[in-house]
């Protein structure tokens, strides 16, 4: 069973490293078990969401800054392990975001995250964690296999929608697409430019994810504008910070 202390090595094989190359993400895999995201949950619930987070807009976004419960889920070697396999033995966490749905929560249109974020290069892989069991009636993550291959263009998004801005639906068909169905601590990777979306939440049951942002040392972060904010710092999560440019901070030692 997978722990967060695992000693386990968790590389990836060349045939995983390949279809990642190939279809853009890769999973799942589990970080944890289902019992040990049951004690993380509570206390996600009860401990984090409830007090003011680094980000003075939403308490959903940057707690492994400040809590230490979420900074080792995000930071677990089921993950981490995988990742280096994928983008080398130099990462660096920059972001974390959950994604909570309650029974009537809204649709996240078909998006590619990199039209959103202020790194340069864009060069990320995120891993999506299951907080909560997540299925099709929830509302579970869904990717198109191959669609990292091309960017599409982003507009303003159709009433109703979550984000302000989603993939124009005239630049990509959602035929093939393979819905994420993950148990509490399953996770999966993707890339920056994996078109993915999720239905409305048209179960009575709450889906809250987690989002684990982790780039390299040559690209460099505006940690100053949206979505992150003033006081922001990233993180060394494996290997060295060879160039030296990026701000770098500690994890947090409670919470
Ligand atoms: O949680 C969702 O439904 C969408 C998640 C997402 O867009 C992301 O993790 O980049």
């Amino acid at each position: 069973m997978t722990t967060l202390t695992s000693t386990q090595n968790f590389a990836l094989t060349a045939a995983e490293v390949e279809r990642f190359h190939k279809e853009g993400y890769l999973g799942p895999f589990a970080a944890v078990s289902p019992e040990e995201m049951a004690g993380i949950r509570e206390h996600i619930d009860t401990q984090v969401i409830p007090r003011q987070g680094p980000n003075p807009r939403t308490p959903l976004q940057s707690r492994h800054m400040d809590s230490r419960v979420v900074y080792d889920l995000a930071t677990a070697p089921a993950i981490i392990d995988r990742m280096a396999s994928l983008y080398g033995p130099n990462l660096v966490l920059w972001a974390t975001n959950f994604f909570c749905k309650e029974p009537g929560g809204k649709e996240i249109p078909w998006h590619q995250d990199q039209n959103y974020w202020p790194l340069e290069p864009i060069i990320n892989i995120s891993a999506w964690i299951a907080i909560d069991d997540v299925r099709i009636d929830n509302s579970c993550v869904q990717v198109l296999p191959g669609s990292h291959k091309k960017v599409v263009q982003h507009v303003a998004s159709r009433d109703g929608m979550a984000f302000g801005e989603e993939a124009d639906p005239r630049g990509f068909s959602t035929d093939g697409l393979v819905n994420m169905e993950l148990k509490p601590g399953e996770f999966f990777l993707f890339n920056e430019k994996l078109l993915h979306h999720s239905e409305p939440n048209r179960s009575n049951r709450r889906r809250m994810g987690m989002s684990v942002r982790v780039t390299i040392p040559i690209v460099r972060i505006n940690h100053d504008v949206p979505p992150l904010h003033p006081g922001h710092h990233a993180m060394l999560v494996r290997g060295e910070d060879y160039m030296g440019f990026i701000r770098l901070g500690e994890p947090p030692v409670a919470g």
